[in-house]
């Protein structure tokens, strides 16, 4: 649009989305590991990182504080204070060596959301939050959402004694952060203080970019199991053990790796394993154990459960079979979520209105955690996808588009003002 002095007003749309996308590029900066991004719960990066996105908040009209599990949460009232909330909101911790999108993009774009309806808030039934949730990737200590399942009120004291790599414990952390890990529990939310969790992010698939879409509603989460797997067998010479006398654990472990792939998509499941070791780990010694990990999802926990089964019984008769030992322990489950109906299709009508399409909108269920399956637990909770390119993600390469930025920043300023004017009695 060019002004009558001439000047190009660049639309707010584009402009938003401009600088959501350079804003994921200067928190990609905020990293343990020089050229690669690294930043885990807890950690000074996190605080970097908590200081950069708290001033982008109050420069959008939020007021901000970190709350007892180290989450940054930014509130903007409504027609009068202490209203209920509707949420925005994702994580900006990261996997290792991550891209630097997953999470980072869904918290930049409700800040832009609340800045583009700052001047609406004055006359609507609900306040606005924006929360960037610490350790949605569950990096640092074996116990994942430390910083979403708080606020859920989900908080475990046993967690404290869990320790990170270098044996330092999730207590100790809190104090070098300047937490209390006593009152970590006071995080929590009640349930009449929310109104609904809205997340955006990228799909971290390939189904978006397949359709030529940019957008597209999540109808539900799959529910995820976290297992640690060890299988035990002996160590030996690596030359003088003859085949009939080994019992290599590595053998096994990789039998129950390629069993697991092979159920896994018989089953239309997913299920990957991410790490392994062997022990003692020397080139001239049979392995005499292995433990790795498996991440096991599905779109039931129903589904998700019966591979499970599966698995386990085919991994003990092949241990068997080797005369190995088979023993494993779960770290981590989530349930399935489901979103809900009304926010689904506020995100829907949403995605409609912005792309001007006539075609149906893309809907389809996330294969990725995110903390709304969490937030799920305390409130009613929609999402909005975002295209990324060849579905990459978890990787240096996980890239988007500005242009599908600004459509995101349309369509969630779009869903957001419908679900704040929403009369919440309507859906309780
Ligand atoms: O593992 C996941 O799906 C999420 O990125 N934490
Ligand atoms: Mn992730
Ligand atoms: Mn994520």
């Amino acid at each position: 649009m060019t002004q009558g002095d001439g000047t190009v007003q660049v639309p707010t749309m584009l402009a938003a989305g401009r600088r959501a996308y350079d804003r994921c590029d200067e928190l990609a900066a905020l990293t343990a590991v020089k050229g690669s991004i690294h930043r885990f719960h807890l950690t000074s990066q996190h605080a970097w990182a908590n200081a950069l996105v708290g001033r982008w908040m109050t420069a959008a009209g939020l007021r901000t504080r970190i709350d007892a599990a180290g989450n940054l949460v930014g509130r903007m009232e409504g027609r009068e204070p202490g209203l209920p909330a509707v949420m925005l909101g994702s994580h900006i911790d990261t996997v290792p060596d991550a891209g630097r999108y997953d999470g980072p993009l869904g918290v930049v774009l409700g800040i832009e959301v609340a800045e583009l309806l700052r001047d609406q808030m004055p006359s609507m039934p609900h306040a606005l939050e924006v929360v960037a949730f610490s350790d949605e990737e569950g990096t640092r200590f074996p116990q994942t959402m430390l910083g979403s399942k708080p606020v859920a009120g989900e908080w475990q004291d046993e967690w404290l004694d869990q320790t990170d790599q270098t044996g330092t414990s999730l207590r100790q952390a809190f104090k070098d952060f300047g937490l209390d890990p006593a009152k970590a529990r006071t995080a929590a939310r009640r349930p009449d203080e929310l109104v609904a969790y809205l997340e955006a992010h990228i799909e971290q698939g390939p189904l978006l970019e397949a359709q030529a879409r940019p957008l597209g509603v999540v109808t539900s989460i799959a529910g995820a199991r976290r297992l640690a797997l060890t299988i035990t067998g002996e160590a030996r010479h690596a030359g003088g053990t003859p085949y009939d006398r080994r019992r290599d654990a590595l053998v096994g472990a990789s039998f129950a790796v390629l069993a697991i792939e092979s159920i896994a998509r018989r089953r239309d499941i997913i299920g990957t394993v991410g790490a392994i070791e062997a022990y003692p780990g020397a080139v001239n010694v049979v392995p005499g154990r292995v433990e790795f990990s498996l991440d096991l999802r599905a779109e039931t926990d129903a589904a998700r459960d019966a591979g499970w089964d599966e698995i386990r019984d085919t991994i003990g008769r092949v241990c068997a079979e080797r005369k190995l030992n088979f023993h494993w322990t779960e770290e981590h489950r989530a349930h399935a979520v489901v979103c809900a109906d009304w926010l689904m299709e506020a995100v829907a009508d949403a995605v409609v209105v912005t792309e001007g399409s006539a075609e149906p909108v893309p809907r389809l269920y996330s294969r990725a955690g995110h903390d709304a399956m969490v937030m799920a637990d305390v409130t009613e909770v929609g999402m909005l996808f975002i295209r990324c390119e060849d579905g990459i993600s978890h990787a240096p390469a996980e890239a988007v588009t500005v242009w599908d930025v600004a459509l995101a920043v349309e369509a969630f300023a779009t869903a957001t003002r419908t679900v704040l004017s929403t009369d919440r009695s309507r859906h309780a």
